[in-house]
């Protein structure tokens, strides 16, 4: 059975972003999880509301702060929560402003270890890699909470093939902001806690030997949940992107991993315009290689911007695509236990019926 988790403090971020040399309210808006709430409102699905604000366990908040901080630098945690209050005091931004990254850290060859600046207005530079992250008001609650969804999904799926614990086999994440830009210690790309790492986290707290695997079906190459797991054997990542696309530096096939985590790292570039069958052809390569590493839990990083037409990918897959992209990894991989979460995917009028697309098809098997 699947089931599909939202908090409604995922609507509450919203801010801005340089696209081109223009400031625009950020693309990856609300308006995308209001738009795919109301399809499945208006459908049969599931739809489980977690408020993590809400207040209740603290156990919890606190396992979730624990866990976070497993791949998450403390110091860039604490950042996020408590940088948009310094700039409003430090009167550096209005209370309806967002704080965005000025000067971003620079490699030297001077030896020194890369330190915080003092300045709190420099700060947001050195814990970000590009403009697209900037954090408002209620920024910090929607991060959390939106993390919190792949917490309790991936929590939920531990009990599942215990007796009688659980019938969920996938939990669908509508997480906002998404989550695979971000490394240990920077946003970006729209990301600021990766989610997929807080899974396997949550997942190896209860099965430390455990292999899992993250496929990333996003147009955009997954570098924070690369970056993260790189040398690390025991996860193994695949990624189906858009080559030389943002985040530009990282997804090239020759990423495959290092030291011990060496060929646990798949990087599947697909050229700009790609017609359907191709982008099939490589995730049935991919699918093959997630057979071949047996993995206990699965994680999918899902994007709707391969949507033929989004504005910030460009593949030429359509609606009905997806049902078919579901039911093959679902065809493949039926036993293992799978968070979906959601990462990209900006065109609002087809959003809804992107993700009803994909979960008919992941329920026809
Ligand atoms: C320009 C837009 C940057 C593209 C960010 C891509 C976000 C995404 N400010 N990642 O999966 O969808
Ligand atoms: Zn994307």
């Amino acid at each position: 059975m699947l089931i599909t988790l939202y908090d409604p403090d995922c609507l509450l971020h919203k801010t801005v972003e340089l696209l081109g040399s223009k400031l625009i309210p950020a693309l990856e808006s609300p308006a995308r999880l209001e738009a795919i709430l109301e399809a499945l409102h208006l459908s049969e699905h599931e739809c489980r509301k977690i408020q993590l604000s809400a207040g209740g366990d603290e156990g919890r908040v606190s396992r979730l702060t624990k866990l976070t901080s497993d791949t998450h630098n403390h110091n860039y945690l604490q950042h996020l929560q408590s940088v948009y209050e310094e700039w409003l005091s430090a009167g550096l931004i209005e209370k309806d402003g967002n704080v965005l990254p000025e000067c971003f850290y620079l490699p030297t060859s001077t030896g020194k270890p890369m330190r915080p600046p003092k300045d709190v207005f420099a700060r947001a530079g050195y814990f970000a890699f590009d403009m697209s992250s900037g954090i408002m008001l209620d920024s910090y609650r929607a991060i959390v909470a939106s993390a919190n969804l792949a917490y309790e999904g991936t929590d939920m799926l531990t009990g599942f093939g215990t007796d009688g614990a659980t019938d969920v086999d996938t939990v669908f994440a509508l997480c906002r902001p998404p989550g695979h830009h971000c490394d240990g210690r920077r946003a970006g790309g729209y990301c600021y806690i990766n989610n997929a790492a807080l899974a396997v986290s949550t997942w190896r707290a209860s099965k430390p030997q455990a292999r899992v695997a993250i496929l990333d079906i996003d147009f955009h190459h997954g570098n924070g949940t690369q970056e993260i797991f790189y040398s690390d054997p025991k996860v193994l990542y695949v990624s189906i992107h858009g080559e030389d696309e943002f985040p530009y530096y990282t997804g090239a096939e020759d990423e495959r991993g290092i030291g011990e985590g060496e060929g646990t790292n798949i990087n599947l570039p697909l050229k700009v315009g790609s017609p359907f069958e191709e982008y099939m052809s490589k995730l049935e390569y991919g699918l093959d290689r997630l057979l071949d590493f047996r993995p206990e839990f699965l994680v999918i990083s899902l994007g709707f911007d391969t949507f033929h037409a989004d504005p910030l990918g460009h593949f030429q897959i359509h609606t009905e695509d997806y049902g078919t992209i579901a039911t093959r990894i679902r065809q493949n991989l039926k036993d293992i236990p799978c968070l979906v979460l959601l990462e990209g995917g900006y065109v609002i009028e087809h959003l809804g019926a992107n993700v009803l697309s994909f979960l008919k098809g992941w329920k026809s098997v």
